[in-house]
């Protein structure tokens, strides 16, 4: 449209230029907006930049050193378990040991356990004579104390042996010889009462009751002693009497 509406104004500019000599450029300028007159023009200051263009391909890396090589990272957790490996070849046999010092140890030890012996044997043949009557495999032992049957059991598991118990008439004379005291025997009805048992297991199998005995007084009498005379009678166990074991000799 201004094109259009200034078409005219161009064409009287360029008439009037040409009819009019007198009138200078200047004078035109001041009228017109496209200028013909005869005067050279220069070039105009350059544009803006147009926009940037489409990112161009990945490029040749670079011709620049490469550089050096980090530090190992950390180590990994440990893996599983391998199978195991065959068995390697048998090795050569070696050669003798020196056993001199060994060999020697050995003797002395061995000496040592012979004079042990000897000296045992003897005080058993003390202890014997001085301590109790041996009847056949049997040793009896008492410390002389009296204690209720718990504490007489106790003492003599201690001495890795048991209170002492009469099996045979001998025996029940062996005991009653040696003892200064009314002893208890490693017998009892605890179980069952009137059933008397060994107190090393097994039923009773000989016995030297006195007459009337036994008679489970009062509240109870499951222990067996032994009296000055060698009869038998039963008695209350927390009651307190001679503790005598027996060893097997
Ligand atoms: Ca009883
Ligand atoms: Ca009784």
């Amino acid at each position: 449209m201004f094109l259009f509406s200034s078409l005219p104004v161009l064409l009287l500019c360029v008439v009037t230029a040409s009819y009019s000599e007198i009138k200078t450029c200047e004078d035109a300028q001041k009228t017109c907006s496209v200028i013909t007159c005869g005067i050279p023009v220069t070039n105009g200051t350059p544009g803006r930049d147009g926009r940037d263009g489409p990112k161009g391909e990945k490029g040749e890396p670079g011709p620049g050193l490469r550089g050096s090589q980090g530090p190992p990272g950390k180590m990994g957790p440990p893996g599983n378990i391998g199978k195991t490996g065959p068995l390697g070849p048998k090795g050569q046999k070696g050669d003798p040991g020196d056993t001199s010092g060994v060999e020697a140890k050995l003797a002395n030890l061995e000496g040592q356990i012979r004079i042990l012996k000897s000296e045992l044997d003897h005080v058993k043949k003390l202890q014997t004579f001085s301590l109790g009557k041996k009847s056949r495999k049997k040793l009896y032992v008492t410390n002389g104390e009296m204690m209720p049957f718990s504490k007489v059991k106790t003492l003599c598991a201690e001495l890795q042996a048991t209170v002492a118990t009469p099996k045979n008439a001998e025996e029940n004379k062996a005991i009653q010889d040696m003892a200064p005291n009314v002893a208890f025997l490693g017998i009892t009805d605890e179980v069952t009462e009137g059933q008397f048992m060994y107190v090393t297991g097994g039923r009773m199998t000989y016995s030297n009751w006195k007459s009337n005995e036994p008679n489970d007084h009062g509240s109870g009498e499951d222990c067996v002693i032994l009296q000055r005379d060698g009869l038998w009678n039963d008695i209350s166990c927390s009651s307190s009497f001679l503790a005598v074991c027996e060893f097997p000799a």
